[in-house]
């Protein structure tokens, strides 16, 4: 999978993609990430990327020009599966989307910054739009790198244990039941006997039993998908 990903700030998303999980699919060969400063599409001798708002606001917006030269140059280079703009104003990212995208080839992610972007880019380019939850980002970088590690690590051969990603919390719209490693008796904090018991399927009813619990709990939302 190869994954572009345009920025006004590329300097943020230097970092958490050098790290654990996505650093090994990178060293395997199992992902590419492709960074892209908007500011080298920028306009005129200061390089200009956003203006005022017409009608009046307060905050920049990205303007349409150096996005628009920034991704047709792209494409033509490759044709993208998709193309993402990052924002709160959109849909939440739910681990549905991450499996869908995880089987693309090359996806586009655009990051908002300020104000967000000219509408007319939504418009013209953009195939899905993505949120990561009910709260404000100073931009879409941080919630670039986020999506992409949720897809990154369910490209298969990304996790060592290949049954593990299919057994995380949401997979099948429940949280993930309680685990534990040794000692079995910490200062008298004892794991529950049936995961010491060996016997393979009731501990397993046990697991889905403790994760239906705990998604009733916490998550009730989840059972009503
Ligand atoms: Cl994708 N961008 C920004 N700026 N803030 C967010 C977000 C995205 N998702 C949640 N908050």
């Amino acid at each position: 999978m190869r994954i572009d990903i345009i920025s006004a700030a590329p300097d943020l998303l230097k970092s958490p993609f050098n790290h654990s999980i996505i650093k090994r699919a990178k060293e395997k060969g199992l992902a590419e990430i492709h960074i892209h400063d908007l500011r080298s599409f920028g306009l005129g001798n200061y390089r200009q990327i956003d203006d005022t708002q017409f009608g009046g606001g307060a905050g920049m917006v990205l303007m349409i020009e150096p996005i628009a030269n920034c991704i047709e140059q792209l494409q033509a280079e490759r044709t993208y599966d998709e193309i993402i703009y990052m924002t709160p104003d959109a849909k939440t990212l739910t681990q549905s989307v991450s499996n869908t995208l995880s089987l693309k080839e090359n996806i586009l992610i655009l990051t908002g910054h300020y104000k967000g972007v000219d509408q007319r880019i939504r418009d013209k380019y953009i195939t899905r739009e993505i949120s990561i939850g009910d709260y404000v980002l100073t931009g879409g970088e941080l919630a670039a790198a986020v999506l992409c590690d949720s897809i990154i690590r369910l490209i298969p051969g990304v996790i060592g244990d290949e049954t593990s990603a299919l057994t995380d919390s949401f997979q099948d719209n429940l949280l993930s039941p309680p685990v534990y490693t040794r000692p079995s008796d910490y200062k008298g904090m004892k794991v529950p006997d049936i995961l010491l018991s060996g016997n393979f399927p009731k501990i397993e009813d046990w697991r889905s039993e403790q994760a239906y619990k705990r998604t009733q709990q916490i998550r009730p939302d989840l059972l009503d998908e």
